[in-house]
């Protein structure tokens, strides 16, 4: 074992009470969590049994009958207080992600702010959740619509975001009126821990300040898919907002549509870029790197295809293949790392698998080799892959959660924004191009198809104030900024006679 692995395993204890986590919670249970930096142990967390999970359900409903009420600028403030809880510890936080994920500092750190930016949206969100007043075709009646609390919100969270993605989610659903009950990764529940030990003092802040908030408004369940189960099960949980792969979505999308529960489904991607013959070959290069290479391939919204054309493939596909040689690759927490390592083995060998059908499928595939093994047996770091392909086909096709880049030559535009569109996945796309016609043509209808398209930007790394999801496979949700608190409410249509007629819609008569 490395020196940097003995410090690894040492640092977490201290930094999980730092964050006001109870030691008891995360030693001697039964979910043990492996640290990817070095593959050692770093915490055994104590699990959820389903009575304990379904308990924290049903407080969650009664919390949420008192939540409603609170009128939701005051709903905000709760936010506001988390968005300083998590100022006052974004370093710890930050460092927590990149001990039990694996990401890079900056990326550990830029987690955290994404959790502050959602809640700072939050706050100002508390006083613009908006119905419209509309015409009526009756006289002196009035037609309104108003936003109403929903109620119990189901958070089910992976380990690539492990706690940003439950910010989009409960920030919203905060100062809307509904309680949350989370459940996250089974590969990350001490970032989850923390998160929750900030939401806590968070609450403690707003009631010692005169709020009112009722016990059991946020609840944390840590187990495996059993626990999810239950929240998509659960009668009192009418929204379950779902972070994983395809084949979750495929379990528990049916499920909630059986009991005519809300999903928000945050599936697979594919994404893809398009690099054009006036493509800004700098820029180009930064933001394909970034996009395919950063968080060692583990984002929804990674890089995984490139459509590179003709013209320039040469003079851009070997500049890009000396950025894959030469990338720092290595423990994310020295700084001049830009690639940290996979979540686990299984994701190397998901990774492998690919590469073993790229080749079978006639692609040529330079890295994508384990390297940094001294860090430790159970740590897994690779160089990432760039696979030359000659047709979108095999594994090109398949979202492989880890650094594979599938470039293909195109020469006609038409023809590649079909291609581009001819997979099962719809998340994240972009275009390099200062071709102000391609561009367009690549965010107009009969562009991407994808719930998010870029141009001169690679697809990865959103801004929360946009919404964020994708199309097909993908899964349709749609969390985070613009309007997508609308998924967290329920609408009422109201309509109000202040006459002393009762005229009908469409001119229907019944008079008795
Ligand atoms: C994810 O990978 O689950 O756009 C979400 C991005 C980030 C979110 C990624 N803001 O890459």
């Amino acid at each position: 074992m490395s020196n940097t692995s003995v410090s690894v395993a040492a640092e977490v204890p201290a930094l999980l009470e730092s964050l006001g986590v109870a030691r008891d919670s995360f030693t001697g249970g039964t979910l043990t969590v492996r640290s990817p930096i070095t593959g050692e142990l770093i915490a055994a967390v104590k699990e959820d049994t389903a009575a304990v999970a379904k308990a924290a359900i049903d407080k969650a409903h009664e919390a949420f009958k008192a939540w409603r009420l609170v009128p939701a600028p005051k709903r905000g403030e709760l936010m506001r207080l988390l968005g300083e809880e998590l100022r006052t510890h974004k370093q710890a936080l930050g460092r927590l992600v990149s001990l039990e994920v694996g990401k890079i500092t900056s990326e550990g750190l830029g987690e955290v702010q994404e959790m502050i930016d959602i809640c700072d949206f939050a706050v100002g969100l508390s006083r613009q959740l908006y119905g419209l007043t509309i015409a009526t075709e009756r006289s002196e009646h009035r037609m309104m619509e108003t936003w109403h609390p929903l109620g119990v919100t189901g958070i089910i969270s992976a380990f690539n975001f492990p706690v940003a993605v439950w910010s989009w989610n409960a920030a919203l659903a905060f100062v809307c009126g509904n309680s949350c009950v989370w459940k996250p990764s089974e590969k990350t529940p001490l970032t989850a821990l923390a998160t929750h030990a900030l939401f806590d003092k968070a609450l403690a802040r707003f009631k010692a300040e005169g709020g009112t908030a009722p016990e059991g408004l946020s609840a944390l369940i840590i187990g495996g898919r059993e626990i999810g189960e239950l929240l998509v099960d659960h009668p009192k949980v009418p929204l379950v907002s779902a972070t994983g792969s395809t084949a979750m979505g495929r379990a528990v999308g049916p499920k909630l549509a059986a009991r005519f529960a809300r999903a928000i489904l945050e599936l697979g991607g594919n994404n893809a870029a398009i690099i054009a013959p006036t493509a800004d070959l700098d820029l180009t290069l930064r933001g394909v790197a970034f996009a395919a290479m950063g968080t060692a391939g583990q984002r929804c919204t990674t890089l995984r295809r490139l459509f590179v054309h003709d013209s320039i493939y040469d003079a851009f596909v070997p500049r890009l293949k000396k950025a894959y040689e030469s990338v720092p690759v290595g423990n994310p927490l020295t700084q001049g790392t830009l690639v940290g390592p996979l979540i686990d083995k299984g994701a190397f060998d998901a990774m492998q698998r690919a590469l073993t059908e790229a080749k079978a499928a006639g692609g040529t595939v330079q890295g994508g080799e384990r390297v940094n093994e001294a860090a430790g047996a159970d740590a897994y770091y690779v160089r990432p892959a760039l696979v030359e392909m000659g047709s979108q086909t095999g594994p090109v096709l398949h979202e492989t959660f880890a650094p594979i880049l599938y470039v293909m030559r195109y020469s006609d535009f038409d023809a590649v924004l079909d291609l581009h569109n001819d997979v099962p996945q719809g998340l994240s796309s972009s275009i390099f191009t200062n071709d102000l016609r391609e561009a367009e043509a690549f965010l107009s209808a009969r562009g991407s198809d994808c719930g998010i398209a870029n141009v001169n930007i690679g697809p990865s790394g959103a801004e929360i104030g946009g919404a964020f999801g994708g199309e097909k496979e993908t899964g349709g949700g749609r969390e985070s900024g613009s309007d997508s608190w609308k998924a967290y409410m329920r609408r009422a249509t109201n309509t109000v006679n202040y006459g002393r007629t009762l005229p009908l819609a469409q001119g229907v008569k019944f008079d008795v």
